[in-house]
């Protein structure tokens, strides 16, 4: 396994499309971190009690998940080489390429109000990734864009200051890479989405899975099969289980094809509460003893600055600045 770095934002509780689409990839190997990305957080309006109480629920769930060791689990914040690096690939990015992005282009182009940051925030990843010469970077579908922009502006350095930059990949899963609104199948599932219903929380208790699931809005018919143009909220469901239960989607699909959508979606909710009980029960214990997040964030933030100071010095060199 390749080296790799990921992040999350802590902006509400973590849902079953951050699981399926990036933490199950996850990997907890030496050398790789895993970032709360709290300065990314940022970029829209945020209440700071909040801010704090998702960061350590969001660090509660990956070090639940095994992710704090060997591999780390740190703050963004808390490493400042990520905002100093941002700035100098704010220098080096272009008003063009970032005003391509489609996450800006969906939630601020043509507004005033809304921040800087919101541009920016490609600029700001690109430094989370490059300062760990990582060459893994596991996540959904979503972030495709801004890891092809990443791998532009690392070609970009190196061409002109020379081969400081690891050039890094994404690794995105065929399936599973987009999960969507259990409510609105033509959005993604998200957790600044306000609707409850619209999500499965990593800590959802049994009951609550199996309402979400059965009340999930589905297409008109009644045959399962998988067509995501034609049949978006029956495909979601096919991806969610198959993922979970370790089954092809076309396998799945054969078994109910002919049994009608409530038998399907009870068969969902099963391999849904069947995954997830065992991580909620691990995430409850860890949310339970904040002392034990705070210090493994503690020895995650001391393993990522020691590794981070050395490359911002290394393109401090190369670019003309005097390193003390
Ligand atoms: P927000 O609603 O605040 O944007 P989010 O739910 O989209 O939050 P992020 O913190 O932006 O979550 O993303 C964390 C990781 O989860 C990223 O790798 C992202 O691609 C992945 N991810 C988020 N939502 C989904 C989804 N619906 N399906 C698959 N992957 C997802
Ligand atoms: N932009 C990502 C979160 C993120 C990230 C990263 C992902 C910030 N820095 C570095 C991978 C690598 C998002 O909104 N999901």
């Amino acid at each position: 396994m390749a080296k790799a770095f990921s992040g999350i934002q802590p902006t509400g509780e973590i849902h079953l499309g951050n699981y399926i689409g990036a933490l199950r990839n996850w990997k907890p190997e030496s050398g790789s971190y895993y970032c709360v990305v709290d300065l990314h957080s940022m970029t829209m309006p945020w209440d700071p009690a909040e801010m704090l109480r998702n960061s350590r629920s969001t660090a509660a769930h990956l070090l639940a998940l095994g992710l704090g060791e060997p591999s780390r689990v740190f703050l963004q914040s808390q490493v400042p080489e990520h905002a100093e690096l941002s700035w100098i690939l704010t220098c080096l990015g272009r008003m063009g390429e970032l005003s391509r992005m489609t996450q800006y282009k969906s939630k601020g182009r043509g507004r005033q109000d809304v921040s800087v940051g919101l541009f920016a925030y490609p600029l700001l990843m690109a430094a989370d990734i490059l300062l760990y010469g990582v060459h893994e970077v596991p996540v959904g579908e979503d972030q495709k864009q801004h890891i092809e922009l990443t791998r532009d502006l690392a070609l970009r350095f190196n061409s002109r200051y020379g081969p400081v930059f690891t050039v890094p990949e994404p690794r995105i899963s065929e399936v599973g890479a987009r999960v969507l609104s259990l409510r609105n199948p033509q959005e993604k599932m998200s957790k600044s989405d306000p609707d409850p219903n619209s999500k499965i929380l990593l800590t959802d208790g049994d009951d609550v899975i199996r309402k979400k699931i059965m009340t999930a809005v589905t297409d008109s018919g009644r045959e399962v099969y998988y067509d995501p143009d034609e049949k978006p909220g029956i495909s979601n469901l096919l991806e969610i289980a198959a993922t979970l239960g370790g089954e092809a989607v076309e396998d799945l699909a054969a078994r109910y094809r002919d049994k009608g959508y409530g038998a399907f979606k009870g068969a969902v909710a099963d391999i849904v509460i069947g995954a997830v009980r065992p991580l909620r029960e691990r995430v409850l214990e860890l949310l339970a003893s904040p002392t034990e997040i705070d210090e493994a964030l503690e020895r995650g933030r001391s393993h990522a600055h020691a590794e981070a100071g050395p490359m911002l010095d290394s393109v401090k060199r190369a670019i003309g600045l005097l390193v003390p």
